[in-house]
């Protein structure tokens, strides 16, 4: 069976267990934590989300699992059979991910500890996140789904990648889904779906442990 590795208040594990759950596929669920010795190895940068393949293969960094899980088992299919459809629905992934996720990423410590956010990195991500609005609102159509009629990888892909990017945002008082043209509607769809609710309890049951981890990394890395 596959094995997940990780924790559940993590948006890049959460979307791929939305991809295993969506699949139908078996899974266990393997709790761990970023920094601790079993995560780094069987995790080349120590990130989570890990699988373990079904023949053993450990397989980090999200999108990549994400196209073996397709590429594997696709039977439910999460990608358009035309290439190039295909690979449109990987530039918004990609997209969404480089311009959207990672800029707002770097707000995430100063919210955890309560420090104030330098300005300078504010206009760093500001500048960052604006590209993303753009592209994004080029790229997705949100009728009804991220890249036209058909449920794909993409709608699962920037859901979770659009959680950070909304927490980024709020922290500079930014809106940024309001700004791009049926994010809003398209992302009341995405968090009312089954898979989705269920993802979001279990997100909230970690939040607490999640959190003390959180607080006694920032106090020992005070503490130096
Ligand atoms: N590029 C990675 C990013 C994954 C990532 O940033 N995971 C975070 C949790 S959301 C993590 O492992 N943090 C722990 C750490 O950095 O020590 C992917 O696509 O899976």
């Amino acid at each position: 069976m596959i094995t997940l590795h990780g924790f559940a208040a993590s948006n890049y594990y959460n979307l791929v267990k939305h991809v295993l759950l969506y699949k139908e596929l078996p899974f266990q669920e393997n709790l761990l934590y970023g920094g601790s010795e079993e995560l780094l190895a069987i995790s080349p940068a120590g990130k989570v989300p890990v699988i373990t393949t079904n023949e053993g293969l450990n397989l980090s960094e999200s999108s990549v699992i994400c196209d073996y899980l397709e590429e594997t088992y696709p039977d439910i299919a999460l990608y358009p059979e035309n290439s190039s459809e295909r690979a449109v629905v990987r530039q918004i992934m990609k997209v969404a991910e480089l311009y959207f996720e990672l800029p707002s990423r770097r707000l995430i410590p100063y919210a955890f500890s309560g420090t104030e956010i330098p300005e300078s990195i504010k206009d760093e991500v500001r500048q960052a996140l604006d590209v993303g609005v753009i592209a994004i609102s080029r790229l997705c159509q949100f009728s009804p789904w991220v890249a036209g009629d058909k449920f794909t990888m993409a709608d699962i892909y920037v859901y979770y990648v659009n959680i950070v990017a909304s927490f980024g945002a709020s922290q500079l008082d930014w809106d940024v889904p309001a700004e791009i043209h049926g994010m809003k509607t398209w992302n009341d769809s995405m968090s009312q779906l089954a898979i989705t609710q269920n993802i979001e309890a279990d997100r909230q049951a970690n939040m607490p442990e999640f959190m003390q981890k959180v607080t006694a990394q920032i106090q020992a890395d005070n503490a130096k």
